[in-house]
């Protein structure tokens, strides 16, 4: 996978060099290129922003530059690959590289997007900042790119640098060979629709509390669904809006009876909470 992102502050995506993803680079899993914005304005001050239109507080990015830093990195990527300018290839038309738009006014971000974005040749991602950039860009680059707004959560960050790091990581960590061991994907939170159960470690006892017995019975069926019936419990308690979600369709008996103890039914293939359940929070 390629990932070009474009921002201000560049040296904000310097941990992209560490731990995880920057080994991924080393291994040439993951070529990741970052670019100043600045080198694409043409005038003495190198400006970026500009007031806006209608009046309102703050400052907006001006459209140019960005054209001129994705124009590039567009270019680049014909040049890599050898296409033709007409952007065809042996293998027909090439795909739009997609561009993610960090804003609090896209669409939520989740792992879901993740393992889809992870299945892209080329990511871009544009790193707003002020009260974000002028709506022609948005146009403008709709016609060169699958143009993806996207939030990380409902809060407001100063800038897209940091929801960058986040989504980069995220879907980095997807991507064949990143992760040493594969089965660690399928056994974490939101893998499967739900939270995690609790994890454990030695001493088996550790000031006056006791791992639960089950977890040291050796009886490797009965962990699984005590484990099982915890990521139900903790997903209900923390993050009910989950739940709605969750395809109820291949759950057991015995998760049906869990799920009944924690107020749920399940309704055409759904789980509900049910009517006389009491408040959920
Ligand atoms: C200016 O909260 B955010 C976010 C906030 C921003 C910009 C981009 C993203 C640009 N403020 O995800």
């Amino acid at each position: 996978m390629r990932i070009d992102v474009v921002s201000i502050f560049p040296e904000y995506l310097a941990p992209l060099e560490l731990s995880l993803i920057g080994k991924a680079r080393q291994d040439g899993l993951l070529e990741l290129n970052v670019h100043d914005l600045r080198t694409f304005t043409t005038d003495k001050h190198r400006t970026v922003d500009d007031t806006p239109y209608g009046g309102g507080a703050g400052m907006v990015m001006k459209p140019e530059p960005w054209a001129q830093a994705l124009e590039s990195i567009a270019d680049a990527r014909i040049a890599d690959s050898q296409e033709a300018a007409t952007g065809d290839s042996a293998d027909g038309p090439a795909k739009k590289p997609v561009l993610i738009v960090p804003s609090p006014a896209g669409e939520r971000f989740n792992q879901a997007l993740a393992y889809e974005l992870a299945e892209e040749e080329q990511l871009v991602f544009a790193c707003g900042r002020y009260e974000g950039i002028d709506e022609r860009f948005m146009e403008w680059a709709a016609a060169r790119f699958t143009v993806r707004p996207v939030s990380l959560g409902d809060y407001v960050l100063n800038g897209g640098e940091v929801a960058v790091l986040a989504m980069v990581e995220a879907i980095g960590r997807l991507l064949p060979g990143v992760v040493g061991n594969p089965e660690s994907l399928v056994e974490e939170s939101h893998s499967d629709g739900l939270l995690e159960y609790p994890v454990y470690t030695k001493p088996s006892s550790w000031r006056d509390r006791d791992v639960p017995a089950v977890l040291l019975s050796g009886n490797h069926g009965k962990i699984a669904q005590w484990r099982r019936h915890e990521q139900f419990r903790r997903t209900a308690e923390r993050r009910p809006d989950l739940l709605a979600e969750f395809d109820a369709g291949g759950l057991t008996r015995a998760d049906r009876t869990a799920f009944g103890e924690l107020g749920y039914e399940v309704v055409e293939g759904r789980l509900r909470r049910r009517a006389d359940s009491g408040p959920a929070d």
